[in-house]
């Protein structure tokens, strides 16, 4: 490779040689080792291709945002923020079993987006989080957790439609995770899911900016790159435009399209209700939504209401929450109500459900860009200079804002053991928030959060079909300083119920007791009448065939975690656990073809 200069690096040199984009000091330092140069016009010129509009319409934008943040303009000028309206369900109600039922008609129609493009520093793991561990008694990574949901609701609508179904997954990566994401999908054969279901997109990331000028910030070991920083998973919408993946759903007729997180365990159990919800509601974009504690890192859904009676409902991020809170209304702050204990707004867990037309018609419209912020760290209150770069970022929960007046935007409202643990404390920071009286979402609470919710969804489902379930109380168990409640350890994959509608029909009238110490798997198709277990039982029943599970007896020691053994020597997703698995002993069933009934004699 020469070092003449081809078309674009001559263009790019340019418009770096330019007033415009104001870049001239990047190329100072290096401008006599064409080299370096020819280096430091390849980075900026995939940060020009990756960014909609080009690095000149970045750079525009940052000087704009860094104006208004210097002058401190409020983004909610005018605004005042009011309670908004929505659904809230209370599972296990007659009204919830019926958006269950009318969402499981849509799941036919369903398109999932999981955004994985965060590195997640604050869990302080080295790893994809998609790659850890849900839960620990199986080992069933998130990734595959949420694919075999996608599977199970695919098999469960392609038994209803009467027809083959097939359900889309596209996943937004970054250059912090991508790699790792193909890896671990390599190795597990995309955990069953078809490749022509799976899309990956890789986000880029975008120039770190050193002043209010928007300039540039080199690297600081190699004058000849440039710094970058993530823009946050608002541009999930970008890239699906770009990949023009929405439209070509529209047009193959389906009807949803549903976004998460990387680390929610329980997020599938809402997806039934949820869609049922936007479907009798017709909303362009639902929202899920848990009670928030004041506080909590977790956004507020606001009605953000304008003199002239207009109104937005959108998420209000948690660090701005506070601040508008106390600007306006009651000027209290992000304060709790005296009646719940709970903030006054819906704490929003970024699981939102779009109208699939509706969406891919704005993002063809808009290009899916949605406003841009800017967070600098000023030295001083001069804000004249930075304590380190910072980068205009992007919120995908932002969407509302492309819409129009006539796109209805909504939340369901669902209880927080339902649909929302995460993970994404470390265990320091994890310890903290639960002496402070918050959530901690550390791997090992949200693990348990996962066997508390399977016990309770069978207890739902049992007594709705006339069964008695009984399960052993929990107790305060410590790891690592976070004390957290344990009861019996329940799985229930996602083939063996997608939603608490297809759990009544895997119960019949009868007693299952599940003592404390126990540890419960259940996959595939089983049909539950009486189950006496004290101690580990594990049934998996392949496709196609079927357990019957009618009296049986199980007591044996069963399954139980005890602290790390050598933490040091031991594997990081287990060393942020502070725990591991001991099996003692277990009855096992394998089901591979036919029906076989379990019982004891
Ligand atoms: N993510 C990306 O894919 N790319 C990025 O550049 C950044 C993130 P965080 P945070 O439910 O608990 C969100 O960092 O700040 C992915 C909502 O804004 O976990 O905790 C990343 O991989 C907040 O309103 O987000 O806040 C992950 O899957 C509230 O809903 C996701 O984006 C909160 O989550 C979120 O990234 C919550």
């Amino acid at each position: 490779m020469g070092n003449k200069l081809s078309a674009p690096e001559q263009q790019m040199l340019e418009q770096l040689e330019g007033d415009k984009l104001g870049q001239a000091h990047l190329l100072e330092p290096i401008k006599e080792d064409k080299k370096a140069v020819k280096k430091l016009l390849a980075e900026l010129i995939k940060a020009d291709k990756a960014y909609p509009g080009g690095l000149q319409n970045y750079i525009d934008r940052a000087r704009k945002l860094l104006a208004e943040s210097k002058a401190g303009v409020n983004p909610f000028e005018g605004y005042v923020p009011e309670i908004p309206e929505g659904e809230k369900l209370d599972v296990g109600s007659a009204e919830f079993a019926d958006f269950e039922k009318l969402g499981m008609e849509q799941l036919e129609g369903a398109c999932f987006v999981l955004v994985a493009g965060g590195l997640g520093e604050r869990l302080g793991y080295p790893g994809i989080k998609i790659g850890l561990p849900a839960e620990t008694t199986t080992g069933m990574t998130y990734a595959e957790l949420y694919i075999k949901y996608i599977l199970a609701f695919q098999a469960y609508a392609t038994k209803k439609a009467g027809k083959p179904v097939k359900l889309p997954l596209a996943i937004m990566t970054s250059e912090d995770t991508h790699a790792r994401t193909v890896e671990l999908l390599k190795k597990h054969k995309n955990f069953g899911l078809p490749a022509d279901q799976l899309t990956l997109m890789k986000q880029e990331k975008v120039p770190a900016l050193m002043d209010n000028e928007a300039k540039i910030a080199p690297k600081e070991d190699d004058p000849s790159g440039i710094q970058t920083k993530p823009h946050g998973h608002g541009d999930v919408h970008t890239l699906l435009n770009s990949h023009g993946l929405p439209q070509k759903w529209v047009k193959e007729g389906r009807k949803w399209v549903v976004f998460f997180q990387d680390t929610n365990g329980l997020i599938f159990r809402s997806v039934p209700a949820v869609l049922g919800v936007s479907a009798k509601r017709d909303f362009a974009m639902n929202s899920v939504t848990v009670p928030r504690k004041p506080g909590e890192a977790v956004g507020g859904i606001c009605k953000l209401k304008k003199d002239d009676g207009s109104s937005l409902t959108i998420n209000v991020e948690y660090n701005q929450l506070d601040p508008l809170l106390k600007e306006t209304g009651d000027k209290q702050g992000d304060t709790a109500d005296p009646v719940t204990g709970n903030s006054k707004f819906p704490g929003n867990i970024n699981v939102l459900v779009f109208k699939a037309d509706r969406y891919a018609e704005t993002l063809t419209e808009t290009n899916g860009t949605v406003p841009e912020f800017v967070n600098p760290k000023y030295k001083d209150a001069t804000k004249t200079a930075f304590k380190s770069p910072t980068r205009l970022e992007c919120m995908m929960q932002e969407f509302p804002r492309l819409f129009k007046d006539t796109d209805k935007v909504g939340f369901t409202e669902l209880p927080r053991w339902y649909c929302f643990s995460t993970v994404k404390n470390n265990v320091k920071d994890a310890a903290a928030k639960a002496k402070g009286g918050l959530p901690p979402e550390a791997p090992y609470t949200g693990e348990m959060d996962m066997y508390a919710n399977a016990g309770q969804l069978l207890s739902i489902a049992g007594k709705a079909v006339g069964s008695e379930v009984v399960l052993g109380e929990p107790v305060e168990v410590t790891y690592l300083d976070i004390p957290y409640m344990m009861g019996p350890r329940i799985v229930l994959k996602p083939s063996f119920a997608v939603s608490i509608e297809d759990m009544k029909e895997k119960l019949k009238s009868g007693k299952i007791n599940i003592s404390a110490k126990s540890t419960l798997v259940l996959e595939g198709d089983i049909e539950i009448k009486d189950l006496d277990l004290d101690g580990a039982l594990v049934i998996k029943v392949a496709p196609g065939a079927k357990a019957i599970v009618d009296g049986l007896k199980v007591s044996n020691p069963g399954w139980e975690f005890v602290p790390l053994e050598q933490p040091d020597s031991a594997d990081t997703a287990l060393q942020i656990r502070g725990y591991q698995l001991k099996k003692n002993d277990a009855k096992e069933y394998t089901i591979n073809k036919g029906t076989e009934t379990l019982s004891t004699p």
